[in-house]
């Protein structure tokens, strides 16, 4: 699928996206959908992705590297200020096309499943509900030994001490080398597992498990839908790549979608 290129001096209309017939088919015939969602759903709003918000104050580091329990161990101050530097830059965005074409989308099937490795809540914002959150949420905030608080969100400089038992408040996201929550995980398996199509929207793909779950669908019969102005492997039987950014993309799918 190519982008329609934009005329010099265009109004703003969004190029057009012409969305293969074999696509439009495979959405309108399907029952059981899937939608699998990293970083790059979010970078139309402005947030930058995972690999690019390492980027400004933050470029000396890698994600791999704050995003840890051990940078945690050592050096809590400065992942705790990563994660209030990407807090207060949430507050200035807002969701983007993609994330409320992908809440619209929800409603025309019997079964649809969201599924995000991001940690940003727009989803939910964009009206998406039932979000399963692979890798937690930045807007809340854990106590490090779990003792049952769940204090919501704080911003002091930090890490807070957890205002039950007095150990130091994280943030409620996965980091690596951390397990996923095995409710969301299992239940992001199990629709992978049973759905006639999964779209695969602004991810690179990288991270494990989550980046399982389309291989998986893909194994189990379903086709695999890939949203990505990056281009990604070579296409296969079952296997389509819309290359463009998700903002334009998923607005022009769900448009032919409804024409069916
Ligand atoms: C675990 C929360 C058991 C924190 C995150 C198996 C094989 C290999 C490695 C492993 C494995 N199992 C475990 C591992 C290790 C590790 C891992 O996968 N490492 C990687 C680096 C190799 N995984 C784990 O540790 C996981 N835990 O498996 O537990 C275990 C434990 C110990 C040892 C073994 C097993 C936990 C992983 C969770 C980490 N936490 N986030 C935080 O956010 O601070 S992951 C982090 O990366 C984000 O959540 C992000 O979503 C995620 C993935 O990145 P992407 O979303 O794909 O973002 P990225 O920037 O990479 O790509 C953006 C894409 O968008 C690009 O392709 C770009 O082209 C595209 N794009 C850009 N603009 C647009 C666009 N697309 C569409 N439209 C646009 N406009």
């Amino acid at each position: 699928m190519e982008m329609a290129e934009r005329e010099e001096g265009s109004e703003e209309s969004p190029p057009e996206v012409e969305i293969p017939e074999a696509v439009v088919e495979t959405a309108r015939r399907a029952r059981r959908v899937v939608a699998v969602t990293g970083a790059g759903v979010s970078a139309e709003s402005g947030v930058p992705t995972f690999r690019d918000a390492m980027t400004g104050l933050w470029a000396r580091f890698r994600a791999e590297d704050l995003a840890t329990p051990e940078a945690f161990a050592r050096d809590p101050a400065t992942v705790w200020a990563w994660y209030v530097w990407r807090r207060r830059l949430l507050e200035g965005v807002r969701p983007n096309p993609a994330h409320e074409a992908l809440a619209e989308m929800s409603s025309l099937y019997p079964e649809f499943a969201l599924v995000t490795q991001n940690v940003d809540g727009l989803h939910q914002r964009a009206g998406s509900t039932d979000v399963i959150e692979l890798h937690g949420n930045l807007a809340r905030d854990r106590c490090e030994v779990e003792c049952g608080s769940w204090p919501g969100r704080t911003d002091e400089e930090g890490p807070p001490p957890c205002p039950a038992c007095g150990r130091r408040l994280r943030p409620d996201v996965v980091w690596f080398g951390e397990l996923l929550p095995s409710g969301a995980l299992m239940t992001a398996f199990e629709a992978a597992e049973q759905c006639d199509l999964l779209l695969s929207i602004g991810t690179s793909g990288l991270v494990e498990p989550a980046a399982s779950i389309p291989r998986v669908a893909h194994a189990s019969g379903a086709t695999v839908v890939v949203v990505n102005p990056e281009p990604s492997g070579p296409p296969g039987e079952r296997m389509i790549h819309l290359r463009g950014p998700a903002g334009i993309v998923l607005p022009a799918l769900l448009t032919r979608i409804r024409e069916g």
